[in-house]
């Protein structure tokens, strides 16, 4: 028998002495349930019929796999019985109208990284939630730092939830046999300066100069200015990429860049950059975009683009540091320029 500290009884704890504490914990709950059937599916993949082929192109022109279209129906479906007044989800063009009276509203991205998937690589689920405001659709343009709660799933070798809430991070993973969250790290602290970097290191050319300047002196290690060999890693999941850096340390960054369609970075401001962020900060990291936090900006679209650089503070102060006092405009032009720019020179 596991005496380990069920979702359920973690969120009891605190339900009274959180605003809204009850109706939080009651979506973070549901969100729970609906992650433990996805897990399942996932795990039986092709054997459950999901074949990782094409389910159609979402609202916002990105392509869907039939594993898509269903986490999708699932989150929906469990956020309906709960406390929640609208959703947005990746798959949708605009916010959905649930429970108008509830307390909440929920951005979510129901599985990122479904491209991972054919490879049994890590995907997940994303998810922020917020009081709602007067006006439904205004509260997801409020800044981030309305979220009163956040966090991810990791569909890996293990299942595990990644939980911002009551200010703290909490990491639990799910016991398969009884269907039920357990509690194994309280009160995550991210490593303040680990020498690792996470990027697509294949779209160097189309970096800007600061994300260019700031990989090059990681590169150089110990003969550089940073006098540290540093590791590199980049797994192509937001989710795995964020639990290694709460694990042990590092920089991750998805930056803009000079592509058509990447000039906002990548990532999604709503159900990728303000839940990680939340993350981030709450586990004592930091996520900025290079030029400002993260959980300062407010989205102007429901599914806006935004760079982001999180993790280590260390690693993203120093990315910060080399963006400033250069005008964005300027932000192409060649390496050196930066480089004379770095922190150490
Ligand atoms: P989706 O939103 O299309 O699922 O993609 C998100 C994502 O897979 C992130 O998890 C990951 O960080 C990033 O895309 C990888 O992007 P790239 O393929 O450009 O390296």
């Amino acid at each position: 028998m596991d005496e380990r500290v069920t979702l359920r009884s973690h969120l009891d704890r605190s339900a009274s002495r959180t605003p809204r504490g009850d109706a939080v914990a009651a979506v973070i709950e549901a969100i729970a349930a609906a992650t433990v059937d996805l897990a399942a599916l996932i795990a039986d993949g092709p054997l459950a019929g999901i074949t990782g082929q094409d389910g159609g192109i979402n609202a916002d022109g990105d392509r869907q796999k039939d594993i898509d279209v269903a986490a999708d129906e699932m989150m929906r479906l469990a956020l309906a019985d709960a406390p929640v007044a609208a959703v947005l989800s990746e798959e949708a063009a605009l916010p959905e109208t649930l429970n108008p009276q509830a307390p909440l509203c929920v951005a979510i991205d129901p599985l990122d990284g479904s491209a991972n998937l054919e490879n049994n690589i890590s995907v997940g689920t994303i998810f922020s939630i917020r009081p709602r405001g007067n006006d439904i659709l205004s509260t997801f343009f409020e800044p981030g730092t309305a979220q009163c709660a956040a966090g991810f799933v990791v569909y890996g070798p293990q299942t595990t939830l990644v939980l911002a809430h009551d200010e703290s991070v909490d990491i639990f993973i799910l016991n398969r046999h009884t269907e039920q969250f357990l509690l194994i790290k309280q009160g995550v602290k991210i490593a303040p300066d680990t020498p690792e970097f996470a990027i697509n290191a294949s779209n160097r050319r189309h970096w800007y100069g600061p994300v260019r300047a700031y990989i090059d002196e990681c590169l150089a290690g110990t003969n550089g200015d940073r006098g540290a060999d540093f590791n590199m890693r980049w797994i192509g999941s937001l989710v795995a990429e964020s639990l290694r850096i709460l694990v042990r340390g590092g920089v991750f960054l998805y930056p803009a860049d000079a592509r058509p369609g990447y000039r906002e970075g990548r990532l999604r401001l709503l159900y990728e950059a303000h839940p990680m962020a939340l993350v981030m900060e709450w586990a004592g990291g930091a996520a900025t975009t290079g030029r400002r936090r993260i959980l300062e900006l407010g989205a102007k679209t429901p599914h806006q683009r935004v760079p982001l650089i999180m993790g280590s503070v260390r690693g993203v102060r120093d990315v910060s540091a080399i963006h400033e006092g250069i005008e964005p405009m300027f932000d192409n032009s060649d390496a050196p320029l930066f480089a004379r720019r770095g922190l150490f020179r």
